[in-house]
């Protein structure tokens, strides 16, 4: 049935693994050396998303020719800021950004990407390749140039001695290693039922529905702000301790954090909740502040067995970080309507409620802080512990899911709990 993936190191679909391994084991002397053969009038052609030309000519072949949902209703508009930032990750490859053109007019008319990550699997760290935006022009499509656009970055991956690829896809091939609903939250009611996001439920008014929907004006917790540089390394320690509760996970250097999470206009969104020094000095010393002492106590170090300790950081101006939130935002567009072109969605990306934080809390600041950005919806995967505030929150099932994927991996299936990466 899968004339491509049934002869590629994955597991077969109806394998149950209980492995965690590679399947196959090579040396970069076994990879060949050169490019894989192209059908004629084509030409690979590495893309320089650091030329403001070429990362044009990305935009504009993604914008027109990349995914839709289920009734090619709407399709993702990832905007050339997002591509830069999502491709020149830290020690990013320009010849892991793979495009192909037509050799006669030179257009773009394919492309997948791969960057660098440090991936965990079931307690294994790995370098792997994050592999996105596997794209052929609408024109060009079933006549087997995906796979070659695979072979050829698995081929340049390999060449840099990395054997193994995390990659996400709304399809099923060989084989997911997790499988994760998406869940929405209406921001913008009305934008949403007119453009067919969402319709009204039985015995449901607009009026209630957008009722129902309201929100607070502002943030309602405590100490709650933009992520600011001097934030980087205890939101990297903040992050790593909590995704190491996960079976699947990257681990981010300060360098990765800084990179993927300090807030980049109209691109990503991240804020802290930061305790003030004083009020954290003061937790430390029970004669001075004795409520917040004991809290302080019943979480810290050296607190009994009884409660889970709390995660926190102390920032480089001595705050204390007790929790991290942030969301990337990837608008669709809004495929033949007549008053809408767009909707603006932000993503759910990397949460961690630490000390003295409750989840539910810091994603409603989350769902505050975008509406008040103009976003018309909140989107968030069913994995990590997402699914702890769907209900409380309004959050239903979309009609998407998505698969996650290892390549050259064998493993048991996981649970979306134990899923702690989101890719963009
Ligand atoms: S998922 C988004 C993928 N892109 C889109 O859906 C955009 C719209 N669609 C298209 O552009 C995020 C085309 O339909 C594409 C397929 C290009 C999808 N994953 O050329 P053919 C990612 O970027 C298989 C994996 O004739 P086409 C992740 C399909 O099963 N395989 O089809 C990407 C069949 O193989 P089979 C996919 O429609 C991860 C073969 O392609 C797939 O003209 C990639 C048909 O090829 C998908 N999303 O083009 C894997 N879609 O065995 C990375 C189709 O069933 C692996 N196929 O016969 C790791 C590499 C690095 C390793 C390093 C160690
Ligand atoms: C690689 N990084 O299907 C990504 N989106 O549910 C590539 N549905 O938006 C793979 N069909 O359910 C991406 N509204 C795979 C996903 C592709 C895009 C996709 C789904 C996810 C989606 C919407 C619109 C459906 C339009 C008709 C949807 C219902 C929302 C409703 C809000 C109120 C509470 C209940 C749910």
């Amino acid at each position: 049935a899968h004339g491509f993936w049934d002869k590629q190191p994955v597991p077969k679909l109806a394998e149950k693994p209980d492995q965690n391994e590679p399947i196959e084991t090579k040396t970069v002397a076994d990879v060949r050396a050169t490019p894989y053969k192209l059908p004629p009038g084509f030409s690979w052609s590495s893309v320089d998303v650091a030329d403001e030309k070429q990362l044009g000519e990305l935009y504009d072949l993604l914008a027109k020719n990349y995914v839709e949902d289920d009734d090619a209703m709407f399709r993702f508009d990832y905007k050339p800021e997002f591509l830069r930032w999502a491709l020149t990750a830290p020690g990013y490859y320009k010849d892991w950004m793979v495009g192909v053109r037509h050799a006669s007019t030179g257009d773009l008319c394919a492309f997948i990407s791969g960057i660098p990550v440090h991936t965990h699997v079931r307690g294994k760290e790995m370098s792997m390749c994050e592999i996105n935006f596997l794209c052929v022009h609408k024109e060009l499509r079933s006549k087997r140039l995906a796979p070659k656009l695979i072979k050829e970055v698995t081929r340049r991956v390999n060449l840099r001695d990395i054997w193994q690829a995390v990659y996400t896809a709304g399809v099923v091939v060989p084989s997911p290693v997790a499988d994760c609903r998406y869940f929405h939250r209406t921001l913008n009611a009305r934008k949403l039922l007119e453009i067919g996001f969402t319709r009204l439920g039985p015995r449901m008014t607009q009026l209630r529905f957008e009722r129902l929907q309201k929100l607070a004006p502002e943030p309602v917790i405590e100490g709650w702000r933009p992520m600011a540089k001097h934030d980087i390394s205890a939101v990297a320690k903040l992050l790593n301790a909590h995704l190491a509760k996960f079976a699947l996970h990257l681990r981010f250097s300060d360098e990765e954090v800084r990179h993927w999470l300090l807030p980049r206009e109209g691109v990503v969104s991240a804020y802290v909740v930061a305790r003030p020094k004083a009020a954290a000095d003061a937790a430390a010393a029970p004669e001075a502040a004795p409520a917040a002492a004991a809290a302080a106590a019943s979480s810290g170090a050296g607190a009994a067995a009884a409660a889970a300790p709390g995660l926190s950081a102390t920032n480089d101006k001595g705050e204390t970080i007790v929790g991290f939130a942030s969301y990337y935002l990837l608008p669709s567009t809004v495929l033949r309507h007549a008053k809408h072109s767009d909707l603006k969605a932000a993503y759910s990306y990397y949460n961690v409620a630490g000390e003295g934080v409750d989840l539910t809390r810091l994603m409603e600041c989350s769902l505050i802080a975008a509406r008040n950005e103009g976003m018309d919806v909140f989107n968030a995967l069913h994995l990590m512990q997402n699914e702890t505030f769907f209900k409380e929150l309004k959050f239903g099932p979309g009609d998407g899911t998505l698969h996650y994927y290892l390549y050259n991996w064998k493993c048991a299936k996981m649970k979306p709990s134990d899923v702690g990466i989101v890719l963009l």
